[in-house]
């Protein structure tokens, strides 16, 4: 569930470390920071990215990427190995400023930690500007991030009520520097609230965007009656620990950051995961597609983008010949998968799908073959492969 030398960050309202469902020692806060402080009017920023008593939003979207997984408590959490940067940028009582200067500060601290501790890095954002905003300082920091490897991911925004299919979607989600990710239910159809257009990647399941009309994801508040406690009600299923009523686009955009902080985690069996638009193309790739309604046409379109964002097709399309699942391909793989396809050996990890090398859409022998050939005759290493 990822890898420690990738690095999530987050830059919204603040974060906590004092979770029950959160691994301390996973959460880099002494190299966090608050560009904005208290109050988003006289920004007063400091290096404590700390939640206010009564905000939550950046701690619902941490919880999703970071909350501890398999350890008998709360959620699960998608990358919770990965480190996580923590990075306010808005105030203590969720006021934000819109200030362009604020989030190409907080955008270059994240850049400025990734090239300085030569780390992997993945920056997932849940906010933007509304459609047909423009700003060159945020471009331009963006386009050096991705130029570094580094993927900014944004959500689209909730504002698809309010204007024509199509012409919804926020700055600077509709950069093809970013990957844009909007929210669909959990029935395949699309949220009518959910950003659309160009620019648009993938889509991420998620609940209404109200409280007062239920989202339904569940993640992690602060512990006790701080954070959206007692506004958001805890739910019959949880305690005030958690919220299950995350929704928006706010909570599909760290899902898919945490998909590609899984691929970055990949590295050493695909050093590609640091080049920005194979990554790009990898999430979109893998996406499935025509699980939707009727705005889910075939192929790219504005509502759905690429389609659902999966995590286990984006990592199947990359770690193709690595059958024992140990981020290496070498003579144990060939070994490993001669013994399933002939001795009833054990399972290939994580699909037997890994065993296709040669992306032919079967596993057999001549898989091995392709193998061979590329360990020991310099034939081409499996490449990134889109056949389920
Ligand atoms: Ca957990
Ligand atoms: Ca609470
Ligand atoms: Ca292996
Ligand atoms: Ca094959």
């Amino acid at each position: 569930m990822g890898d420690s030398n990738v690095v999530v960050a987050i830059l919204d309202e603040g974060f906590i470390y004092n979770h029950e469902d959160l691994d301390v020692s996973k959460i880099l806060w002494s190299s966090g920071y608050d560009f904005v402080g208290d109050n988003y009017k006289t920004p007063h920023p400091d290096n404590n990215p700390i939640s206010g008593d009564s905000t939550n939003h950046g701690v619902a979207c941490q919880g999703i990427i970071c909350a501890g997984t398999n350890n008998q408590i709360g959620i699960s959490g998608i990358a919770p190995n990965c480190y996580f940067l923590p990075i306010k940028c808005a105030d203590d009582f969720g006021g934000w400023s819109w200030n362009p200067l604020i989030y190409e500060n907080a955008l270059s601290y994240a850049l400025h930690y990734s090239i300085n501790n030569g780390c992997s890095m993945v920056v997932s954002c849940s906010w933007g500007w509304p459609n047909g905003s423009f700003y060159s300082n945020i471009d331009s920091i963006i386009t050096v991030m991705a130029s570094w490897g580094i993927a900014c991911v944004f959500s689209t925004g909730n504002l698809g009520e309010y204007l024509p299919i199509g012409n919804t979607i926020k700055f600077p989600a509709s950069l093809p520097s970013t990957i844009g990710v909007g929210a669909i239910k959990k029935t395949g159809d699309h949220w009518a609230y959910s950003g659309s257009g160009e620019g648009i990647d993938v889509v991420a399941p998620s609940g209404y965007y109200r409280y007062y009309d239920a989202g339904d994801i569940m993640t992690l508040d602060q512990m006790g009656q701080l954070g959206w406690n007692p506004i958001y009600t805890a739910c019959a299923i949880t305690n005030d620990n958690y919220i299950c009523t995350f929704g928006g686009t706010s909570a599909a955009a760290p899902q898919v950051a945490s998909i590609i902080a899984l691929l970055k985690s990949e590295y050493s069996l695909r050093p590609e995961m640091e080049v920005f638009t194979i990554l790009k193309m990898v999430i979109d790739s893998s996406a499935m597609d025509g699980i939707g309604d009727n705005y889910d046409s075939v192929g790219w379109d504005p509502v759905y983008g690429y389609g659902l964002a999966n995590a286990f097709r984006a990592l199947l399309a990359v770690v193709r010949g690595d059958v024992n699942n140990d981020k290496i391909i070498n003579i144990i793989d060939i070994n490993y998968l001669l013994n399933f396809l002939y001795r009833n050996g054990p399972p290939l990890q994580p699909d037997v799908r890994v065993g296709d090398a040669d992306c032919d859409g079967r596993t057999v022998i001549l898989d091995v073959g392709y193998l061979i050939d590329y360990l020991y005759k310099g034939g081409p290493k499996p490449q990134i492969c889109f056949k389920y």
